[in-house]
This record gives structure tokens, sequence and C-alpha cells, in this order.
């Protein structure tokens, strides 16, 4: 059995630890003299950026202050697109030792790269995170977020390693098992999307098994919007102490912030990425304390820098510094982006995606809604398509044949599964100006 004594001092004076508290002067300077290391590695390295500058007739040496940031073109989900599937990378491959790839806006995923190097600020950055919600060495971590091309699963994995605790890596899905293993093996922590756990704890239920009744104490929860409801609801009925983390693939995965025990926003390892709030239709700069789009540039990713990422996340940078004494700033939590995609258990679809999937699968794009509903707790998503007249048949076989092949072609693109109903000719709404293709009927909490 492991010893569930906790040393403090021996955790706080960690070097990860003691980065979060970095003197404010100390903290500028890094970030100033490592942004322009990385503008100097994209510039050189990558042709995209190198064009781009060139075009704003922008220099690396032009980056004299922080503030110098704003000259630096823009980045977009569209770049990592066009670039596919190494095209952003500043270093050879034979340095890469992780790929992970993220829906991107039609059938070709986004792909993200690492160095070894890479993945240590990776982990280092979870670890921290997970210091500052309560999360130790002895906790038996159940990890439930999705392993494989996800940053997800691998990503949360290296932090609760780094930390040294022990980790079930049981990923999402089969959820019986869930309740059983965290039962068996005595899970104190747990990691994976909020959503997800609505699911387990149903699951539980029926399996007449009380969550509150099991040693788990903390959960760790991101990858998609999640309100303070919800945090209640679940602490209510399970007795589990949940914090929230937030990350994109692009910049790094999860880590990019994290709350703190004080669970007052999320704070930014700011030593690795630099954010800021534009206003989505300017893109002019806000100051901290107001509301716009973030937007981040990693300081020391060597695989993959990317500047001024836009992350299409509302969001804000606090004014004030947060209770637990951190100098590194806090983001207020995502509920919202500004851009059409879902987030649909923890995995991104865009509607352009299904969009691809019909044209695949028939050569033409019938009339189509997506509907997002909440069945048993857990988030659907229903692709109803309006055949065409050419598509009818009066063959029940013809037309079930027909659903399957929507079915697997949009499965195939987006990685989660759908239901897929077909639906009469002229019977769903028709679009009047810009189409609407989403109806969320999701309960939020
Ligand atoms: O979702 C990385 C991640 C994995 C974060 C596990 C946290 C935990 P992507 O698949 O690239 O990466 O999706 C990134 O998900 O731009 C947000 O819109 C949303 N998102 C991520 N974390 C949160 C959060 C991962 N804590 C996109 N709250 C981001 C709200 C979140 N939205």
């Amino acid at each position: 059995m492991r010893s569930t004594a906790w040393n403090d001092e021996e955790n706080k004076v960690l070097p990860e630890m003691a980065l979060d508290f970095m003197p404010e002067e100390q903290l500028r300077e890094l970030q100033l003299q490592r942004l322009r290391a990385t503008v100097k590695l994209a510039y050189e390295k990558v042709p995209l950026f190198r064009q781009r500058m060139d075009e704003k007739g922008v220099k690396p040496e032009d980056i004299k202050t922080l503030k110098d940031i704003a000259k630096v073109p823009f980045t977009m989900k569209k770049d990592l697109r066009d670039t596919y599937p190494y095209g952003l990378f500043a270093v050879d491959l034979s340095e890469v030792v992780r790929l992970h790839a993220s829906s991107g806006t039609t059938g070709k995923p986004i792909v993200v790269g690492y160095t070894k190097e890479d993945m240590e600020v990776w982990a280092s950055v979870i670890k921290r995170g997970l210091l500052a919600c309560g999360f130790r060495s002895t906790d038996i971590v159940q990890n439930f977020f999705g392993y494989g091309l996800f940053t997800g699963g691998l990503g949360i994995h290296g932090g609760f390693e780094a930390l040294g605790a022990t980790i079930v890596p049981i990923s999402g899905g089969n959820t019986e098992r869930q309740v059983m293993l965290m039962k068996d093996f005595g899970v104190t922590a747990l990691a994976g999307t909020p959503s997800y756990f609505l699911r387990i704890m149903d699951v539980a239920e029926k399996m007449g098994i009380s969550i509150r009744d099991l040693g788990v104490k903390r959960a760790m929860f991101g990858a998609e919007p999640w309100s303070d409801g919800m945090r209640d609801y679940i602490e209510e009925k399970t007795g589990i102490k949940c914090y929230d983390i937030y990350g994109l693939s692009e910049i790094v995965g999860p880590g990019v912030g994290c709350e703190c025990e004080c669970r007052d926003g999320m704070h930014i390892f700011e030593d690795h990425f630099y954010p800021e709030i534009v206003d989505p239709e300017t893109l002019e700069p806000l100051p901290d304390g107001e509301e716009g789009e973030l937007v981040l540039s990693t300081l020391s990713k060597r695989a993959m820098p990317i500047l001024r990422y836009r992350t299409r996340d509302i969001t804000a940078i606090e004014k004030t510094r947060c209770k637990c004494g951190r100098t590194i700033r806090r983001i207020r939590r995502i509920g919202r982006r500004t851009d059409d995609m879902i987030i649909l258990r923890g995995v991104n679809v865009f509607p352009s995606q299904i969009e691809t999937a019909l044209l695949r699968a028939e050569k033409i794009l019938p009339n189509y809604l997506i509907v997002l509903d909440t069945k048993n707790n857990m988030d659907t998503l229903e692709v109803k398509i309006e055949v065409t007249r050419e598509m009818m048949s009066d063959s029940m076989g013809a037309m079930e044949k027909l659903n399957k092949k929507f079915k697997q072609s949009i499965e195939q693109i987006l990685g989660v599964s759908v239901i897929v109903t077909l639906c009469e000719p002229d019977s769903l709404p028709k679009s009047e100006g810009k189409a609407k293709r989403v109806l969320d009927n999701r309960k939020r909490m």
C-alpha cells in the first residue's frame, strides 16, 4: 500500500513549481528572450513564417520588447492544414520523437510534432498544473482521456508520470469497466472529459456503485467547455473536487493553462506560452481584463514553434494577481468560441467535415442538419440528411445501405460515432441567408 503522506516542503522547492512564482520582472525578461529566439527560429526554418513576415516587412531583430509581438503576423488553423503534414516543422524529422493530430476543418487532420525537449516541457507544465491543484505522487490516477493521436490521453499521461503518480491508462470507453477499475484499483484521482464522467456516473448508479464511497478525491477535467454549474453538480453528487485544465494541439495539447487550488481562472504557463487577447473583429490587442479572442505564441517549442495562433477561444486575461500568489497570469474559464467548431465528447468536429463526408459518400451535397443532444448523460450527434429524389428508393434495403454509407463516411472523418437519420425530401428547414446547420439541444448545467 502506498503511503498517503505528502511532504509539502519537499514539493514546494521543486524547480518547476518555483517557476509559477517567479518575480514578474524576471518572468517578462525570460519571455522576451524566448520570444526573440522563437521568432528567429520560425523565420529561419519555416518558409510560411518567413514569407508572412517578409510580406509585412518584419524581421526577427524588430522584436525588441514584448509589445513588439503585435508586429508578428497571426497563424490560423488553415495554415496548419495548408502545410499538411510537416510544413511548419522547424527541425529535421529525425529530431521529432512524437506526432499528434487533431481535426482540421475538412477531411485532413492537422499534425503537430515534438522534440524530446518539447516532450519534457509538455510533461513539466502539466505536472505544475497538477501540483497546483493538489494532485500528488501518491495518487492512483484513472486517465480516461482518449489515447492515440488526440493530445489528451498521452499528454496528461506524461504529466502524471512526471509527477510520479500511478497511472491507470484506461483511455475512453467501456464504461462499466471504468467503474469496476475505479473501485478495484483504489483510484484516488481522475482525468478526462467532464461530459464522459457524467456518463460514468450514470453507469455507476445503474451498477449500484456509489462513486462517493470510493476513494476518489480529485479530478482534472478539460478539452471541452464545462460550466461552474456542471462542476457543482458533479461535486455535490460524488464529493470529488474538480479542476479545469486547458490546452490545444496547435500549441502543445493539455497544459497551456490550468487552475490552482483557488479555482479562480486558469494560470497560463507563461514561461512557455505567451498569451494575448485581441478583438476578434479588428484583431487589435486588448488590455488585461477585457474579453476577446485568445492568441497564443509558443516560447520554447523547437519542433513546431507557433507565432500568434488565433485559438478562436473567447476569454479574458485577469488583471489581478491570484490569491495563491502565482505571478503567472490567469485566463477566465472558456465557455465559447468564435467559430462553428463543435466539441463532442472531447473531440473537435466542424460542420464542414460532415459536408466533406457527405460529398465523399454520394458525390452530391444533400441538405442536412446536425442535431446535438444528451441521452443517458452522454452527448450525441445526429446528422439528419434530406434524401434527394434521385437517392429515394422504395426498397428498405437500399435505404438502409445508403444510411450505412453516410454513417461510415462521417465516422471515418470525425473519428466519433454518430447517428444518421434519412429524411424525406424538403422536410428540413431551408436556409434563409446563413444556413443554420447545428441545433444544440445538449443539456448544459
Ligand atoms: O482538447 C487539448 C486538451 C486535452 C486540453 C485534454 C485539456 C485536456 P484540441 O483537441 O486541439 O486539444 O482542442 C482544443 O478545445 O481550443 C478549446 O476550444 C477546447 N478546450 C480545451 N480545453 C478546454 C477547457 C485539446 N478546459 C480546443 N475548457 C480549444 C474549455 C477547452 N474548452
